[in-house]
Parts: structure tokens; C-alpha cells; sequence
């Protein structure tokens, strides 16, 4: 008797768990995007940027290594952003136009586009707080986690695969002598090196939340590794809850 209690439980415990582990993700309505942030003016610098998107509201962490380490004595503070309404690509030597070695951040506008959120350390995050120092992020390496509300504009473009995560700020010893000498093209009061891009990276949506009864129709558009993983997920629920008789799912599924 007590066997075949157990050989019964062991199902039941096994959907339970199933649909637990299943449930944030496709309840939760949260979408992951990914950035692998590359150097740019040769920076030298890495770095990712994980979003996980929930309605407006972004949870950002992001860590990067290798950038410039101090400016006038103090920790170099990187001004960053989602860029928006371009490309949404990172530019190459050809956006150069003035051919001083330094792609500037307007120089690279036609790729990755105009500020669209500041990913400051606190308060604003509009394009207005865009060359803001004492909110940017500083030294060599950080990380930065927050979470804040992305404008229309924002989430737009990163629905569109279109938002780009630009770090600017280099060090000026690597610039050529003649880009040494210019003024920022954001903060003309600023060197160039301080505001031009260091990393940058487009946001790609790694994984998306299953609509409703989407293992039938789901994600077939755009499905990738963690798609096909939950797509998986999914097809086993049906098939478990089908062999523990649950009927009316499995009618709902022939009806279709
Ligand atoms: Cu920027």
C-alpha cells in the first residue's frame, strides 16, 4: 500500500514543480535582452549589459573592465546610454568623417543613434542628464545594476532591436596629438576623449515570455536557445498534464 501511494505522489510532485519553475517566466511578462559590449576607439575595454524588461520598467546589470581608470586625478567617470532611432548598430573606422582617428559620439550617431536613456548611478535618466558626471559610473571596472522606467521612445527602439548601449570616455594618451587638442562635439568645455564611445553594444531580446497557450503557436518568429528551452517546457507540461487527466486542457488543445 504504501508503494503505491509514493508511485502516485511522485507525478503530482513532479508537474507541481514544473509548473513552478515555469511560472515566472510566463506569467511574469518579462522579456531578456543581451549586449556584449565591444571596444570602440581602441579602448581596449569589455563588458555585457543584461535587461530584463517588465511593462516600462528595466532592470539593467552591466559590468565592464578595461576603460580608462582616472581623469584629472580622480576615478574617470564614464557617461553612458541606450542610444535609440538609428542603425541600431556600433560604427566602424568609416564613420570617422574628420579622419582624426577618434569616431565621436556624433560621428557614430548615424549607427547607433541619439541618446535615448542615460543609465546614470541615481536620479535622472532622460537624455538631459546624458553628460551629467557626477551621476556616470567611474573607474576601470564597475558594475552597475538598476532598475528605472524606459521612456516610449526607449522602449520602442529595444523592442525593435534598434537600443544600443554606448560607455563613452577614453584615455587621451591613446588619442593621436591632433585629437588630443579638440574639444568634446557633446561638452565643448570637455577634452574630446572624455565624452567619445568606448564600448558599445545593441541590445538582442534573449528570451521571450510564452503568450497565453503559446506552446502551440509561441516564439516561432523569433525563437532562440532559452525560446526552445521553454518551448520544451511547455510541450512537457501539456504532455504531463494530459497523462495526469487533466481533460479540459487536453480538450482546449484539440479544440484548436
Ligand atoms: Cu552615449
Amino acid at each position: 500500500m504504501m508503494k503505491k501511494s509514493v508511485l502516485i505522489a511522485a507525478p503530482a510532485l513532479a508537474l507541481f514543480a514544473a509548473v513552478a519553475a515555469a511560472s515566472p517566466a510566463m506569467a511574469g511578462g518579462s522579456t531578456s535582452y543581451q549586449a556584449t559590449l565591444t571596444q570602440l576607439n581602441g579602448s581596449h575595454a569589455t563588458g555585457n549589459v543584461t535587461l530584463s524588461l517588465s511593462g516600462n520598467q528595466a532592470t539593467i546589470t552591466e559590468h565592464v573592465s578595461g576603460l580608462a581608470a582616472t581623469f584629472s586625478g580622480k576615478p574617470y567617470p564614464h557617461v553612458q546610454h541606450i542610444h535609440i532611432g538609428a542603425d541600431g548598430t556600433c560604427p566602424t573606422t568609416a564613420a570617422d568623417t574628420n579622419h582624426d582617428g577618434v569616431i565621436s559620439t556624433t560621428e557614430g550617431a548615424p549607427s547607433y543613434g541619439a541618446i535615448g536613456t542615460t543609465l546614470s548611478t541615481s536620479g535622472d535618466t532622460s537624455p538631459a542628464a546624458g553628460t551629467t558626471l557626477t551621476v556616470a559610473p567611474s573607474g576601470a571596472s564597475y558594475t552597475y545594476n538598476r532598475t528605472i522606467d524606459l521612456s516610449a521612445a526607449t522602449l520602442a527602439s529595444l523592442q525593435a532591436g534598434k537600443a544600443v548601449v554606448v560607455v563613452h570616455g577614453l584615455d587621451p594618451a591613446t588619442l593621436s596629438a591632433a585629437a588630443q587638442a579638440e574639444k568634446s562635439d557633446l561638452v565643448p568645455s570637455l577634452p574630446l576623449a572624455a565624452t567619445s564611445p568606448a564600448l558599445c553594444g545593441t541590445l538582442v531580446a534573449s528570451q521571450m515570455t510564452m503568450p497565453t497557450g503559446g506552446a502551440q503557436t509561441g516564439g516561432g518568429a523569433t525563437a532562440s536557445g532559452p525560446d526552445l528551452g521553454l518551448l520544451g517546457l511547455g510541450g512537457g507540461l501539456l504532455a504531463a498534464a494530459a497523462a495526469a487527466g487533466t481533460v479540459v486542457m487536453r480538450r482546449k488543445q484539440l479544440s484548436r
